[in-house]
């Protein structure tokens, strides 16, 4: 099925541990072969063998105006041509930062870097230096990039592949890390209890994203943001899948919450290299060159990724999508639901926060990781196959999301609905 893929993934083998430059994308969970993929346009994605498939990974997310959108491979052309990097500060980093800013009334100031891990570091390391203390708080099975304190209980590909999360991660820096339970308040004050005066910030995806999607609960994240006033701790919004997806204001703007720090990545960048930590400019100001908290990049606020970055922001803001990539992705859902339903024995949760969605094999509902972690991963693995086999590429892992972009017509949606009707005839 994956010919001209498989030969690829065995040469790739030979010089790139795993035959990937990420995890998630070396198809271990699903048991086979990665596809190598050789171009993309819209909502579609082709194979090394020229198949077609409807795209619902959009690169984990960055590319919800879809694949090659011309607006955005025009700037970046342009962009190039007058050199891809200088070194040097440019007026393409002040014009996406004040986009940024404008949109997010929590951002005052924002730093660019070059990955969501990058930006979730150093924010971290940011409300260490502003607040004195060590420790921070993150939750069991979210992710917020691979730097070593983060590495604790993570999900994505370390949730995905069982990775256990601490090899190469110092037991000093592992002392410094807290988990709390996502959607558990009273996990986080306990922490806090324990840890009293020592808790520099905690950090949140608003959206879990990373153990499949898993929504707040209500009055979590308000009572992240109480707790975390109370005690003199930054609360820190990691917005690097929901910034510019649930919202163009992000989870801050759907839930009403006023974070301290925000991390952005992937849509900022519209499909190149960009993270970006921004916040309250008595925190912000803390950073070099002003500041004595140093963070750095050489690539930061690259021409390229800036222009692709601006040009994505200025169509989300004309276009306002929302409405239209909401209702594609709650019709799928629906579809999905009343197509599973006339399937005897097979169970699927579908939670879903605007464009981002998953689908968990299980029968009761997923509100936590706990509850994820039921999900039947062996069952998702023989409907992952099944559905390439159908023209759909899904992200391959139960514990990740799933997008629609703006690219995504009421066509793909329909024959999405109808291959998962396959898909369950094959694996029921
Ligand atoms: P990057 O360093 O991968 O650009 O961003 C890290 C990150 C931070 N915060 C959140 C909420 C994230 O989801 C991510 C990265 N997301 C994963 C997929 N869920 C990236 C895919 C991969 O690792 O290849």
């Amino acid at each position: 099925m994956t010919g001209k893929s498989s030969q690829l993934f065995a040469e790739a083998k030979q010089y790139i541990p795993g035959g990937v430059n990420s995890p998630v994308r070396a198809f271990k969970s699903v048991n086979m072969d990665p596809l190598f993929i050789s171009k993309a346009q819209g909502s579609k994605i082709y194979d090394a063998d020229g198949k077609e498939y409807i795209d619902y990974v959009a690169s984990w997310g960055p590319l919800i105006l879809g694949h090659a959108r011309p607006e955005v491979v025009e700037a970046v052309t342009e962009a190039a041509a007058k050199g891809t990097s200088y070194g040097a500060p440019t007026e393409s980093e002040i014009k996406l930062a004040r986009m940024i800013t404008e949109i997010y009334p929590s951002i005052n100031k924002i730093r660019m870097v070059n990955s969501g891990t990058e930006a979730t570091m150093s924010a971290v390391r940011l409300a260490r230096g502003f607040t004195g203390r060590d420790k921070f708080i993150k939750f069991d099975g979210c992710y917020h990039g691979h730097s070593d304190g983060f590495l604790i209980k993570a999900g994505s590909g370390a949730l995905t592949l069982s990775i256990p999360g601490n090899p190469g991660v110092t037991s000093g820096t592992a002392s410094d890390t807290l988990v709390a339970q996502y959607n558990d308040l009273d996990s986080v004050e306990e922490l806090i209890d324990a840890n009293s005066g020592k808790v520099a910030a905690v950090i949140v995806e608003p959206v879990a994203g990373n153990a499949g999607v898993i929504p707040p609960a209500d009055g979590f994240l308000e009572g992240l943001r109480k707790i975390t006033e109370e005690n003199g701790i930054i609360l820190i919004f990691d917005e690097v899948i929901t910034g510019f997806r649930v919202a163009l204001g992000g989870a801050q703007e759907l839930y009403g919450i006023k974070p301290d720090m925000t991390c952005l990545g992937k849509i900022i960048g519209g499909g190149l290299p960009v993270g970006a930590y921004g916040g309250r400019a008595d925190i912000m100001d803390m950073i070099a060159p002003d500041g004595p908290v140093y963070q750095a990049g050489t690539l930061s606020g690259n021409p390229l990724a800036m222009a692709a970055g601006i040009a994505t922001l200025t169509i989300l803001k004309e276009e306002n999508p929302y409405p239209k990539i909401d209702k594609l992705a709650a019709d799928l859902s629906e579809g999905i639901t009343a197509c599973t339903a006339k399937h005897e024995g097979i169970s699927v949760q579908q939670n879903r926060v605007g464009s981002m969605m998953c689908r968990f094999f299980t029968g009761k509902p997923v509100v936590d990781l706990a509850s994820a972690m039921k999900s039947d991963t062996e069952l998702f693995a023989k409907y992952f196959k099944a559905m390439l086999e159908e023209g759909i590429y899904m992200a391959p892992s139960q514990f990740e999301a799933g997008f629609v972009s703006t690219a995504h017509t009421e066509d793909d949606i329909k024959k999405t609905v109808h291959a998962h009707h396959k898909s369950l005839e094959k694996i029921g």
